[in-house]
């Protein structure tokens, strides 16, 4: 009955696969300073805290205990199995929406197993962490890559594209993200617009001022299949 699906996820997707949230108790803003961490001007003042930052991520993600979860499962197979058109859109930089096999994804926020030149923007596939062997090959010899994640102030990646399925999706499903940075938090306002069926898959219940038609409340990785099926 759907024809154009448009599914957004955060944090709390990977939650369950063992990667910390953001605004949780103990979640990652918990332990770090967004200033200095997700900002270029940090980025600027304190290269190797940053880099300190995403490398212990980028290690948990290679050599950690994290898999992909039912809810990651689900929603790939749902791209398989839909007719019609379907993108995934992720604020999260972790790779796990891949790992279960979703092709049709784009990383809002970046990835974290990838580098960016400073100067020409061009994308590097990280063998290893962040240091001083990761060098950018395009450009200026000797130059360091940045990482490819997108830090406030930043404009997310694949804008066109997402406001393009936006305005096209007749269902819109946003899965464990608080709804607390911009533009992400603003599509489901588009997608009302445009007169598609807004539904929500969070742990927590309804917030006081949602504009989703629709809140399922509990465990992505328990919900997603369900709504799946
Ligand atoms: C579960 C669960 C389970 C748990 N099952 N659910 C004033 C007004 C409006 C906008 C702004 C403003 N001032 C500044 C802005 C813009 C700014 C912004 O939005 N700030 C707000 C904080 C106010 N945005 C930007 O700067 C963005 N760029 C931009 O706007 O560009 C336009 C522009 C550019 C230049 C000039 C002018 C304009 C860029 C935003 C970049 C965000 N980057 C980060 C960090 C980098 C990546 C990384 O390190 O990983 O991205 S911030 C961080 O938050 C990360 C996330 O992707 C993002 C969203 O977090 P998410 O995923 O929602 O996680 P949580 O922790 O918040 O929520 C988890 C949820 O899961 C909770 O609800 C739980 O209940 C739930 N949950 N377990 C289901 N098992």
């Amino acid at each position: 009955m759907y024809r154009h699906i448009l599914v957004l996820t955060g944090a709390g997707i990977s939650a369950e696969s063992g990667l910390k949230t953001f605004r949780a108790q103990d979640g990652l803003w918990e332990e770090h300073d967004i200033e200095d961490v997700a900002t270029p001007e940090g980025y600027q003042r304190d290269r190797a805290l940053v880099e300190r930052f995403y490398n212990s991520r980028w290690q948990q993600l290679r050599h950690g205990d994290v898999h992909p979860n039912a809810a990651h499962l689900a929603l790939a197979r749902l791209e398989q199995a839909f007719p019609g058109e379907l993108l995934l859109v992720t604020q999260n930089i972790d790779n796990l929406h891949e790992q279960a096999g979703s092709k049709r994804l784009l990383h809002m926020h970046g990835e974290l197993v990838k580098g960016r030149c400073p100067s020409s923007g061009q994308t590097f596939l990280l063998r290893e962490p962040f240091g001083p062997d990761n060098l950018c090959t395009c450009c200026i010899p000797g130059q360091r890559l940045r990482p490819h994640v997108v830090w406030f102030g930043e404009m997310p990646l694949g804008m066109d594209k997402i406001h393009a399925a936006l305005e096209r999706c007749d269902l819109f499903i946003a899965i464990g993200t608080s709804g607390t940075v911009y533009p992400a938090a603003g599509f489901v306002d588009t997608a009302n617009h445009h007169g598609a069926r807004t539904v929500e898959v969070n742990l927590s219940g309804v917030e006081p001022h949602s504009q989703f038609q629709c809140h399922f409340e509990g465990k992505a990785s328990v919900i997603v299949p369900k709504l799946v099926e």
